[in-house]
């Protein structure tokens, strides 16, 4: 069975982004709620029991016609806000170096013009979605739960859910102030060593 991750700071210690009710909220509700709909969905499809969730989207139209809707909406969920998780640091923000950094800057100019593309992005999405940083550099969104290894792509580096959920109790309908206050607290050194094992691959 699928299991809600635990995680690794306190739901009140990411506070210059989001505060402790909204985390708790976003995580042990939402995120829980996809948990226990990628279950149910297994629990009806028993020939996808023991697979992992990125197993289930990549090969996504392989599986039961029955289960395909359920995987990628709650399967996405799930899989996209376990990432989400690991991309929030209370040490974050900053910018990244080494590698990661060459990657952005080579195509986007400076961190700057990355953050500027990544917002831009970030407000462009129409409704519930969320936006992603790829190994090859480009900036990408999906809508609902969609996610980019269900698309064929390789695994993101970085990624912000951009659902009013994930802001609405702090930010009201200001998306644009969430997206700002993000870059205080995202963990580059995850997303160096997501990016590192794309490169070794
Ligand atoms: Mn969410």
């Amino acid at each position: 069975m699928f299991e809600l991750p635990s995680l690794s700071y306190g739901y009140d210690s990411l506070r210059g982004f989001v505060g402790e009710e909204l985390m708790k909220f976003h995580h042990d509700k939402h995120h829980q709620t996809y948990v226990d709909k990628l279950n149910a969905v297994v629990d009806a499809n028993p020939e996808l029991k023991g697979r992992l969730v990125e197993d289930l989207l990549v090969n996504i139209n392989g599986l039961p016609i029955s289960a395909q809707v359920g995987i990628r909406n709650h399967g996405g969920g799930h899989y996209n806000h376990s990432l989400f998780w690991q991309c929030l640091s209370p040490k974050g923000g900053g910018q990244p170096t080494g590698e990661l950094l060459n990657l952005i800057t080579n195509k986007y100019g400076s961190f700057q013009g990355f953050v500027d593309e990544f917002t831009t992005k970030s407000l462009g999405v129409f409704g519930s979605g969320w936006v992603w940083l790829q190994p090859n550099g480009e900036i990408i969104t999906t809508a609902n739960q969609d996610t980019p290894i269900a698309q064929g792509l390789d695994a993101p580096l970085l990624c912000l859910d951009v659902w009013e959920h994930a802001y609405y109790l702090d930010y009201k309908n200001k998306r644009d102030d969430y997206v700002r206050a993000w870059w205080s607290v995202v963990d580059w050194e995850n997303a160096a060593k997501r990016y590192q094992t794309f490169l070794d691959k």
